[in-house]
């Protein structure tokens, strides 16, 4: 069960690493620029298996080898631990 992100400053590494928060909103956002289309890709389809297992899940825009993402959990309306989790694994899976 997630839980609401009480202490922000956990969101401090991930802000460092390129994360902001979103305007208007209680989510963090990054633009992923791959190489190409296919490594993109695959890197979605990595993200997605960890996101299944989760059972957390992004939402998320591609066009060619760039992927925007917006993390929020919309059961509590707002960022959980597993955001920061979900956003530390696809930073790892990006490499
Ligand atoms: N993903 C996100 N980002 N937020 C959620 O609140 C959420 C989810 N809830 N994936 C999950 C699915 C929930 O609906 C299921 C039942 O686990």
């Amino acid at each position: 069960m997630a839980e609401k992100l009480t202490d922000r400053t956990e969101l401090d590494p991930l802000l460092k690493a390129g994360w902001a928060l979103v305007d208007g909103r209680d989510a963090i956002a990054k633009e992923f620029v791959f190489a190409n289309f296919i490594d993109a890709f695959g890197w979605m389809s990595r993200v997605a298996l960890v996101a299944e297992k989760m059972g957390h899940h992004p939402e998320w825009f591609n066009v060619y080898k760039t992927v925007k993402v917006t993390l929020s959990t919309h059961d509590l309306g707002g960022l959980s631990d597993l955001d920061i989790r979900l956003a530390q694994r696809m930073d790892a899976l990006a490499g």
